[in-house]
């Protein structure tokens, strides 16, 4: 684990201010702290979705690949290599890639390019939907999670299926890092980019990126969000480090699960019964994953 101090942070930016991203958005604060991190030498990769659409009208001040939806793992694959065969070893080659992007429709990619071993990051910013496109589903929609195609009202009352388990499917693959993080624990974030990048081999990163569009709350609020998600524990922070699996953070006292969903709208229509099934699931997880953290 790489323990960061507000003194060491490095004050240059890389991801440039008066983007097109909405005001709020978690994806442009997790784009900004990992290139605080990462530095200029660095290719930016990404595929369709909301941080495209800001770095294409200019926010990145590094080199930048936008490629086809489902191709994000292919395109590291390509640079990097093709990095190798100049002989080039000192440039970070990392994705910054939506949780659509990421869990369903680039999963092959992504899975190939760990399976093959790249030297590259991938960072997924996990905002819980297709969001660039209006909101919808995707499979790390969380379950119960109303969006415009499970919506809240109705037959649906949200979306049927759990949240699919990126970070630990990718620590089954064998990555060699795999993280967990949130925009509202900066320092835990941008110590394991710090972390990933002197590892060799592909790398994996899913921040929670909470979206005020997406899920209901005002734009002000969003660091708050995603500290509350930690807090009571339905986004555990933790790394998975050659195998070794480490909580890098633990509440103390958890704050209660409900606080979390009353705050944003797309959970407006959950019952005492649908948030009492909630807080067990997360109760189970957490007692899972403790374990695991017991046991490495
Ligand atoms: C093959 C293909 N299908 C659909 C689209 C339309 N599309 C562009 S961005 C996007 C949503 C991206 O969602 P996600 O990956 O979760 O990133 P976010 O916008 O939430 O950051 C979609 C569906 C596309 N560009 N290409």
């Amino acid at each position: 684990m790489e323990v960061l101090t507000v003194e060491e942070l490095p004050k240059e930016e890389y991801y440039m201010p008066g983007n097109a991203l909405c005001a709020g958005c978690g994806e442009s604060l997790a784009m900004r702290l990992a290139l605080k991190i990462l530095g200029w030498k660095t290719i930016v990769v990404t595929v369709p979705g909301c941080m495209s659409a800001s770095l294409i009208m200019g926010a990145s001040a590094v080199p930048l690949l936008v490629g086809p939806f489902a191709s994000g793992g292919a395109l590291l694959s390509g640079i990097e290599t093709a990095l190798e065969a100049q002989g080039i070893t000192d440039v970070n080659v990392v994705a910054f890639i939506g949780d659509g992007g990421t869990a369903d429709i680039g999963f092959q990619a992504l899975s190939a390019m760990v399976e093959r071993g790249h030297n590259v990051l991938y960072i997924c910013l996990d905002n819980e939907a297709y969001m660039n496109t209006g909101g919808q589903r995707s499979g790390m929609t969380p379950l119960k999670a109303s969006t415009t195609t499970t919506p809240g009202m109705g037959l649906l009352k949200g979306k049927l299926q759990p949240k699919k388990d990126m970070p630990l499917i990718m620590a089954e693959h064998g990555a060699p890092y795999v993280a967990t993080a949130s925009i509202g624990f900066p320092l835990d974030y941008m110590g394991k980019v710090k972390r990933a990048m002197k590892i060799r081999g592909p790398k994996y990163i899913q921040v929670l990126c909470p979206c005020p569009v997406g899920w209901g709350y005002h734009e002000s609020k969003t660091v708050e969000i995603a500290r509350l998600a930690v807090a009571c524990r339905v986004w555990p922070l933790y790394e998975v480090e050659g195998g070794k699996f480490t909580l890098t953070y633990e509440p103390r006292e958890p704050k209660p699960l409900r606080e979390y969903l009353r705050a944003q709208r797309r959970f407006d229509h959950l019952t005492e019964e649908d948030m009492a099934e909630l807080e067990r699931l997360v109760e189970e997880k957490w007692r899972r994953l403790k374990l695991r953290s017991l046991t490495g």
